[in-house]
């Protein structure tokens, strides 16, 4: 009876520990995403094409890592267009015609190596607006914002223009 007691009182102890295990991992996991770092980026000449409601934009930028380290860009939101989705556009040859054809893709994660920079584009990496819920004209100001792993995201503004000059 007494032993009987006894393995019970431990079995209690022991899912004890394991709760205050578990949410001692919640809190730390809690404190971990509030204390990651801002990344430590640049971004300049960001613009975006106009468009209309319904349409796609791209957004377009140079994006430069100012840390050591590399940093990884895992996606993209705006409240401007229904999906966001960071694209790569190739050029391909088509093997009947010949002619020059370009695809884009969406590219779920990008590596920034750490000093280094990347140029989106025209014809290159953007950050694609699709289903805009309302135009894009000239001089407006789109905001959106960046995701990378193990950091903060972070938000800019790209104004509508014809091209990046
Ligand atoms: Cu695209």
């Amino acid at each position: 009876m007494l032993k009987e007691r006894f393995f019970k009182t431990t079995a209690f102890i022991v899912a004890c520990n394991v709760l205050i295990v578990l949410i001692a991992s919640f809190v730390m996991q809690a404190a971990t995403d509030e204390l990651m770092p801002e990344p430590d980026i640049t971004l300049t000449n960001v613009w975006a094409r106009p468009a209309v409601q319904g349409g796609n934009s791209a957004i377009y930028f140079i994006l430069t890592n100012n840390e050591e380290d590399d940093l990884i860009l895992i996606g993209a939101s705006s409240d401007a267009a229904e999906f966001v989705e960071i694209h790569e556009t190739t050029h391909e040859e088509d093997e009947h015609t010949g002619h020059d054809v370009m695809h884009m893709h969406e590219l779920p994660e990008l590596v920034v190596k750490g000093k280094d920079s990347l140029n989106f584009e025209p014809g290159g990496l953007h950050v694609m607006l699709i289903n805009l819920h309302e135009p894009m004209r000239l001089n407006d100001r789109v905001q959106f914002t960046l995701q990378f792993a193990d950091r903060q995201p972070v938000t800019a503004e790209a104004v509508v223009q014809m091209s990046g000059d």
